[in-house]
């Protein structure tokens, strides 16, 4: 009576061990690099808990701000948000379903990002 079970469990494990590869892949895309004064791509589209890398070059950093900061090319840092140091490679995960504005400090106005969690 035990195998039927333990065949069960098994074939759970693979399915789950399958499921985490694919998201892996997912999360391969996720990846903002930079090039010149600019984030690339400045625009990513995700789902709720993928992980977002960031590449920076040692000029840039990324510094969550408030929507209106960021309208305003102002880089406040917001309060308990990411901030990715120079030139760091580093990774968030998207856990709250909600827009994220950041920017490079020192190259405001023009270099912004926003990461869309849908
Ligand atoms: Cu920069």
């Amino acid at each position: 009576m035990k195998k039927p079970l333990i065949f069960f469990l098994i074939t759970v494990f693979f399915f789950a061990c399958e499921k985490n590869n694919l998201n892996v892949v997912n999360q391969e895309d996720n990846v903002i690099t930079t090039s010149g004064n600019a984030f690339v791509p400045s625009t990513i589209v995700c789902n709720i808990g993928d992980t977002i890398y960031f590449e920076l070059g040692s000029s840039h950093n990324a510094v969550e701000v408030s929507e209106s900061e960021y309208n305003n090319n102002a880089g406040t840092p917001l309060a308990n948000g990411f901030n990715i140091d120079f030139g760091e490679s580093a990774y968030i995960v998207a856990s709250e379903l909600k827009t994220y504005y950041y920017v490079c400090q020192p190259h405001l106005p023009q270099m912004k990002g926003v990461i869309i969690v849908e």
